[in-house]
């Protein structure tokens, strides 16, 4: 026991960024991780940017996989605007569309956030993609996404490689709750 006077820790990252408040091995303190313990219905009550419960979904043809978060803006209007990793030589930001029967992607440029809103990045909606992979990625992998925002702020985040049937299973429990 070290008494009752303790240190005051781990509100913001010494350099200055939004923290990557779900990483469970950095120590983002009490506020981010009552963030992360909310669903997306609960209110945003972070300073700034804040990207929770990145998942890449397992490739598909095995040069690029999709990539799904809720990120949090606590500041002022911004919008997502490109994906990066080490593991992939691009990323991109698509719309899914559906028309007569069929299901395509459009590439888009921005994903407006405005402050005191969320974006979600979902299976079947808007998400964003690594593309032409450096190497295979099997479920459990663990890969660094990097979100880059209008504003200038980028955050990285190491995201688990989930399969197929963990997103649909997570986001289908997630649109029951609305
Ligand atoms: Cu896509």
């Amino acid at each position: 026991m070290v008494g009752d006077r303790r240190p005051v820790t781990g509100e913001r990252p010494v350099d200055g960024g939004p923290a990557p408040a779900c990483m469970p091995m950095v120590a983002a303190g009490l506020i981010a991780l009552a963030a992360c313990s909310g669903g997306a219905d609960t209110p945003i009550a972070e300073e700034g940017l804040a990207v929770h419960d990145v998942r890449v979904g397992e490739p598909v043809g095995r040069t690029s996989a999709g990539v799904y978060a809720r990120i949090e803006n606590g500041g002022p209007d911004d919008a997502l605007v490109d994906l990066a990793s080490p593991l992939a030589r691009r990323g991109s930001l698509h719309a899914t569309e559906t028309a007569g029967g069929m299901t395509t992607m459009r590439a888009i440029a921005s994903m407006p956030i405005p402050g005191g809103d969320r974006l979600e990045l979902l299976p079947g909606a808007r998400h964003g993609m690594l593309e032409e992979l450096e190497r295979d990625l099997a479920v459990g992998d663990t890969v660094e996404v990097v979100f880059l925002f209008d504003s200038g702020t980028r955050i990285a985040i190491a995201a688990p490689v989930v399969s197929r049937l963990e997103l649909a299973g997570r986001d289908a429990a997630a649109h029951d709750a609305h």
